[in-house]
């Protein structure tokens, strides 16, 4: 009966690039959501390391960081008995579908790509090609799985629907291959800005507007009191995107971490301006990270257990992947291994 209920469940599968360390916006856009996920799907959770490489890494701080990624996604709460969790290289098949997967991806359809358009204009002296070609082995990390869920934050949608979009090809050239995933995008912490430009997303390439997981208590604190509100005089704390940008991420955050509504936040501030709001957030997000950044510390020592924790998930995740890239092969006409 159990093994039934464990064939039935609907696939989670999401990733995180091991570029850089961790910040808010991945917590609050990504795995923060994927904790609560694991009784009710099968979870798959891993380290896109050869996604990273479409921008040049320093290999140390890349192998260190594959690592504590791993240590931080445990901390968040992603128990490695129940979710797979695994470092990308580790299997094959995800760079073997990836090529097939590139010949059923357009030319127009990668250049359309806004990370592609972001990334090269930050990056113009390495516009690789694994940078233009990144969203084919995304899809394929997707579909070896037969994922039906991809947890992402807003920045990753146009990524998912590409992949449907080759997932559909695909199934209409040779007959039913692939599941067709859909992007499932939280309501609030979907977009956390960066807190020095609140019109840009918070990432790891701003650390001044980015609040890592690992930052001490102090250095968060100092982020949110030099956050930009806004520079209207009103000094209130009401939500409007379109004016009020730096004072609606605020609110975002404020929302995400403590799951009051916009309503309730306008509410508890009103006549307290953002001398007051600003540092009220700081605290909420330092009490919401520091049991994340303690254990993930302690955990980052446990060598041997981080090495247990990949070795199995990678052969976990390798024998589901293996069946699909197998009938992948098939269907394109491959001559069947004979060993
Ligand atoms: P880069 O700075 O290189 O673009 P990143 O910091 O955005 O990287 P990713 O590895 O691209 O991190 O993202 C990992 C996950 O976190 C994805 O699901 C992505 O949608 C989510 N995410 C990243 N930044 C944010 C953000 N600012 N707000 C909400 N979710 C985010
Ligand atoms: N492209 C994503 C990381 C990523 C991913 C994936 C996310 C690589 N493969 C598969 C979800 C599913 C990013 O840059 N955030």
């Amino acid at each position: 009966m159990d093994q039934q209920t464990e064939v039935k469940k609907k696939v989670m599968l999401s990733g995180i690039q091991p570029s850089g360390d961790l910040h808010l916006g991945n917590y609050l856009g990504a795995v923060k959501n994927w904790a609560e996920l694991a009784e009710q799907f099968q979870c798959y959770y891993f380290m896109a390391d050869l996604h990273s490489i479409t921008v040049r890494q320093n290999p140390a701080d890349l192998r260190r960081r594959s690592i504590s990624q791993l240590a931080q996604y445990i901390a968040c709460g992603l128990d490695p008995e129940k979710n797979t969790l695994f470092l990308q290289s580790h299997v094959h098949e995800h760079a073997e579908l990836g090529w097939i997967l590139n010949c059923y991806t357009m030319f127009g359809e990668l250049s359309r790509m806004t990370q592609f358009k972001d990334k090269s204009a930050k990056n113009a002296e390495n516009i690789n090609g694994g940078l233009f070609t990144y969203p084919a082995l995304m899809a394929a990390d997707i579909l070896l799985y037969q994922a039906d869920f991809v947890p992402v934050g807003q920045d990753q949608k146009q990524h998912c629907e590409l992949t449907r979009d080759i997932a559909i090809r695909f199934n209409n050239i040779y007959g039913p291959t692939f599941t067709v995933p859909e992007p499932y995008i939280p309501k609030v912490g979907a977009r956390v800005m960066s807190l020095s430009v609140p019109t840009s997303k918070m990432s790891k390439s701003d650390p001044q507007g980015c609040v890592f997981i690992m930052d001490p208590p102090e250095e968060i604190a100092r982020k949110f009191k030099r956050a930009v509100t806004d520079s209207d005089t009103e000094n209130c704390v009401r939500w409007d995107p379109e004016q009020k940008p730096g004072v609606a991420n605020l609110m975002n955050i404020y929302s995400a971490v403590t799951g009051l509504s916009f309503e309730q936040i306008e509410h508890d501030f009103a006549g307290k301006g953002y001398g007051v709001f600003k540092p009220t957030v700081g605290d909420a997000v330092i009490e919401t990270l520091r049991p994340i950044r303690e254990e993930s510390s302690r955990m980052i020592a446990e060598k041997e257990y981080l090495r247990t924790v990949y070795t199995e998930g990678a052969q976990r995740a390798s024998s589901v992947a293996r069946r699909t890239l197998r009938k992948v092969y098939k269907r394109v006409g491959f001559v069947e291994k004979p060993f």
